[in-house]
């Protein structure tokens, strides 16, 4: 080698993750990143590669992408190339937020044409889902302007790693060239391990995404010389996670003892979990306790009652089983309260046997089926609307004129607004000869912005809460509503 080589790997940086509903904790996300790619700057390193998961979510918010610039602009200006593939949390339908990052010279996408700095080639998969890995094609990966030293980097869960989906020998073996390190994201914790003459690594999260996450926060450097292939780990400074375990005895000293315990603790700016134990006949209000901890200046506070079986929760390592999957879907979809269309289209693009390419054709027929089961022949003549308004549409049906979004004047079939449907969608309304056309749009309107705001809710809870109001009102008053 003419010199020694070194890259950061870093990954699943979850940028936009707001843990605990904390716009503080958003800002950690990025902080941590942002002091990663500092430690590659201080340490000149000639690349830094991600491993997947940049963002937390295939949406992430204006502010989330303009912090990433900001972060990748300071790599570029010290011309320290950003490698990375695309993770699970990030990975959207075709182009991605990777692409536009490439696109604006402060990232490269990585893939089968290797990344050459000197004689180190770096490629790069995408993370395959679980049911994909059988059937990954490794037949665009060549030995052309392969390197001295070959490099992967990866999103997924590997063997020989306990909880592996892929095994690193079958890529090892399935690649046209020595490979000597795979560089991988997704397992949150540092680990390394060899396989063959090998390497496999995890670099680590840069931030803890959850509790069970309590050990520092990590980063790989990967060192490539004439001696070999050397990897070690960094430890990141982020914000500190507090654990405070009470164990209850008596009923009396309850509090007294919360709150002694808590006093012992600097829990200013910090994530604090108090994990109560103990006596379960000890009746505690969690308010006083979650007051004295803000007054205290803790940044969140989480009381885990580990006597109900909290602390088992999301927070933890917990495999969620159901006994049968498919039956939990069919009960929850069940509660969704969809419409028969709904439930047609939702059972096509669930039947394994209907192959991705029919879903379209097949949900088409099937819809035709049910649409003509539907009794359309309504009283189109009792409608309290102008008769100007009603013309003879092409299908030789009555139509009547209604404004549209856009304020144009639209023909649309009688029948979506005779009495029967429209008492029936509007049950306020009584009288149907009130309705107009306005009144019909002005709720089609409302409808469909709740219906397109697909934003990541501030609060989850809220946000089913509006979906529940949506659907318990009926979705719309047409042909839409076998949709
Ligand atoms: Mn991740």
């Amino acid at each position: 080698m003419e010199r020694e080589i070194r890259i950061l790997h870093t990954g699943d940086t979850h940028i936009g993750y707001r843990q605990y509903h904390s716009e503080v904790r958003r800002q950690d996300f990025i902080d941590a990143f942002s002091s990663v790619i500092d430690d590659a700057i201080d340490m000149k390193v000639d690349a830094v590669v991600h491993a997947g998961d940049l963002f937390d979510s295939r949406n992430p918010t204006l502010e989330d992408i303009l912090d990433t610039i900001k972060v990748l602009s300071k790599l570029k200006q010290q011309k320290i190339p950003f490698l990375s593939i695309v993770g699970n949390h990030e990975s959207k339908q075709h182009t991605q937020w990777l692409d536009l990052f490439e696109s604006m010279d402060i990232a490269s996408r990585l893939g089968t044409k290797p990344f050459l700095i000197d004689g180190v080639a770096i490629y790069g998969i995408d993370n395959v889902p679980r049911s994909k890995i059988p059937l990954y094609d490794y037949s665009d990966f060549t030995a052309e302007n392969c390197g001295e030293w070959n490099i992967l980097v990866m999103h997924q869960l590997m063997a020989p790693f306990p909880f592996g989906e892929w095994d690193c020998e079958d890529v090892i073996s399935s690649l046209p060239f020595d490979l000597h390190a795979i560089l991988l994201g997704d397992y949150h914790k540092h680990e390394k391990t060899k396989v063959g003459s090998t390497w496999a690594t995890y670099c680590g999260s840069t931030e803890r995404n959850s509790a069970s996450e309590s050990d520092p926060r990590t980063y790989n450097i990967i060192t490539i010389n004439d001696d070999g292939l050397d990897i070690s780990r960094r430890n990141i400074v982020t914000r500190d996670f507090l654990f405070i375990p009470v164990e209850l005895r008596e009923k009396d000293a309850a509090y007294e003892l919360i709150i002694n315990t808590i006093k012992g603790y600097d829990v200013a700016g910090k994530v604090v979990f108090l994990d109560i134990s103990g006596n379960s006949d000890v009746s505690i209000s969690y308010n006083e306790i979650e007051d004295l901890l803000a007054k205290q200046e803790a940044l969140v506070t989480r009381i885990r009652d580990m006597r109900h079986g909290e602390g088992v929760s999301e927070d933890m390592d917990v495999e969620v089983s159901f006994s049968d999957p498919d039956e939990a879907v069919k009960r929850e979809i069940k509660n969704m309260t969809l419409t028969s269309g709904g439930i047609l289209i939702d059972e096509v693009v669930r039947d394994s046997s209907v192959p991705k390419t029919k879903v379209d054709l097949e949900t088409e027929s099937k819809m035709g089926v049910l649409l003509s089961t539907i009794d359309f022949s309504v009283p189109v003549l009792n409608i309290g609307l102008r008769d100007s308004s009603q013309v003879v549409g092409e299908y030789g049906k009555a139509e009547i004129d209604v404004e549209d979004s856009h304020g144009e004047t639209i023909a649309e079939p009688a029948e979506n607004y005779a009495p029967d449907n429209i008492s029936k969608y509007i049950p306020e309304v009584q009288d149907t000869n009130m309705i107009t056309a306005s009144t019909i749009e002005s709720v089609s309107d409302d409808e469909t912005s709740k219906d397109s705001d697909d934003e990541t809710p501030e609060d989850p809870e809220k946000k089913s809460v509006d979906k529940e109001n949506v659907h318990a009102k009926p979705r719309q008053y047409n042909l839409g509503d076998y949709l």
